[in-house]
């Protein structure tokens, strides 16, 4: 156990130790998709036995980053579309940390899209929580990158001529070596899926469709729900590439003719994450690189020295 991991001893852990207090109430709205995210994203880490002080939750901007102000991890809440780089240096600086990263469709589809191909792609060791109501919430309701074509809003009183993004098929072919989609209406389903996403050793990507009754008026818009796994007309291979993108399709194109489709969709279980690979090459020390600033003498090396000098 080093000094950066708080805890680390092995305990039952109550989903009630995350959110503790009555203060900060979640100013979320009624019926809010977002409460089941922090329901199921507490449940999940009771179920893993993680200790608050073993987690970093880092937030974008939006309703749904507010999640860190009521998660009582350690928490980090960024600015908008940024939430994956901080999320990887903190990881990297100490791979003993519990690291999640969480914000919204606009945040991580739309500003932050860059960070999520490239953090996917270098398969960093983290789960990332995507809240997908389809829209910008806490700017009170513009078109979003999964906003259905010809959606309407103040930003495309016309409907938006756009076809959203794909987000499940994004994540796959950037390089996420799990990929899934829940819903808050199937707050059992997201806590297992969660629970696997942050066993996982590797980026993990989980699509979270979250109503918004108060700017996407229809809050029943992902019910019913077929869990792919659940249901005999589905029947692919998680671990195969070609089964998973064919099924992503699927899936992505289903959603916006009203059959939300579930599950898990890809889980790549031996490809080492971005922290592994820089260990295995002698790059990052096996103890967290933080403990670094605490020793005095240290002596830092600069890459300059270590490729030589200039020929
Ligand atoms: C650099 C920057 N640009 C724009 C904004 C304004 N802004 C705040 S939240 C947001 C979009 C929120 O939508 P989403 O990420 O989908 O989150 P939701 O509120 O729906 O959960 C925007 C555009 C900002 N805060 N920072
Ligand atoms: S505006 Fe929508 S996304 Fe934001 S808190 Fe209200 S219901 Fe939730
Ligand atoms: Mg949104």
């Amino acid at each position: 156990m080093s000094a950066f991991n708080a805890i680390g001893a092995d305990r039952e852990v109550e989903r009630d130790e995350y959110t503790p207090g009555i203060e900060p109430q979640a100013t979320w709205c009624p019926g809010c998709g977002d409460f089941g995210v922090l329901k199921a994203l507490k449940g999940a880490m009771a179920d893993l036995g993680r200790d608050p002080e073993e987690v970093l939750l880092v937030t974008g901007i939006g309703c749904s980053g507010k999640l860190s102000s009521y998660f009582d991890s350690y928490g980090f809440h960024s600015i908008h579309g940024r939430s994956l780089p901080i999320a990887r240096a903190a990881k990297l600086a100490n791979p003993d940390l519990e690291v999640v990263a969480a914000g919204g469709d606009g945040d991580g589809y739309g500003i932050g899209g860059n960070h999520f191909m490239h953090t996917a792609r270098e398969n960093h060791d983290m789960t990332y929580i995507v809240f997908n109501n389809e829209i910008f919430g806490l700017t009170k309701g513009q078109t979003s990158p999964t906003s259905p074509k010809g959606h309407k809003s103040k930003t495309q009183p016309h409907g938006s001529a756009k076809s959203p993004i794909r987000p499940l098929t994004t994540a796959l072919t950037s390089g996420a070596t799990y990929v899934a989609r829940t819903a808050a209406v199937n707050p059992n389903q997201a806590q297992e899926i969660l629970v696997e996403a942050i066993e996982h050793d590797g980026f993990s990507h989980i699509d979270f469709l979250t109503q918004c009754p108060t700017w996407n008026k229809d809050a029943k818009q992902y019910v019913p729900y077929i869990d792919v796994q659940q249901n005999d007309d589905y029947d692919f291979d998680v671990s195969d590439r070609r089964d998973a993108a064919e099924m992503m399709q699927k899936t992505e194109s289903a959603l916006y003719e009203g059959e939300v489709l579930t599950g898990r969709f890809y889980h790549e279980a031996d490809r080492p994450s971005y922290g592994q690979e820089k260990r295995d090459l002698g790059e990052m020390p096996d103890e967290p690189l933080a403990e670094r600033y605490h020793e005095d003498d240290y002596e830092w090396e600069r890459s300059y020295d270590l490729l030589g000098p200039h020929k």
